[in-house]
């Protein structure tokens, strides 16, 4: 578990890494307090595109996915519903590949992607080194050329 669940934390982690840990919870509310007026330049509480544009190109870049009621802004509770459901994306995948990864080596061999199918057809894109095994940084590098961490659960299904 432990080297895919950190590999894949590390991959497509937006600006600010969000996570349903209790233990975390207080720190990470005051820390998303203090982004969310960093980027609230007008403080009317809730961030335009522009602002997020200005400061915060991650979530600028999924506006439309994050603004769940379309009307041109983010409240604080859009922003942290994203950012729970990236971190429940990025845990399902680390899941899904440490399941995959029959012999616990931290590759997956062409043989055992067979259970991940939109990886297996993308096997020799993915492994860019060609040795025939994907490693966790080949895994990152291919989802971060396709955008973000929807490609990673994309990747899986
Ligand atoms: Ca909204
Ligand atoms: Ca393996
Ligand atoms: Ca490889």
């Amino acid at each position: 578990m432990g080297k895919w669940i950190m590999g894949v934390l590390l991959v497509a982690a937006p600006c600010m890494a969000w996570s349903a840990e209790p233990a975390a919870s207080r720190n990470q509310e005051l820390r998303f307090n203090q982004m969310f007026h960093n980027l609230d330049t007008n403080n009317t509480g809730k961030i335009s595109r522009a602002e997020a544009e200005l400061k915060a190109p991650a979530i600028a870049e999924n506006f439309d996915h994050i603004d769940v009621n379309h009307d041109g802004g983010l409240t604080k509770k859009e922003i942290k519903d994203a950012f729970l459901a990236a971190d429940n994306k990025r845990r399902e995948f680390s899941r899904n590949l440490d399941a995959a990864d029959k012999d616990k080596d931290g590759k997956l061999s062409r043989d055992e992607t067979k259970v991940l199918p939109n990886m297996s057809a993308n096997f020799d894109e993915i492994d860019s080194n060609h040795d025939e095994q994907l490693v966790m940084k080949e895994i990152a590098d291919y989802v971060r050329a396709k955008g973000n961490a929807d490609a990673a659960s994309g990747a899986m299904q």
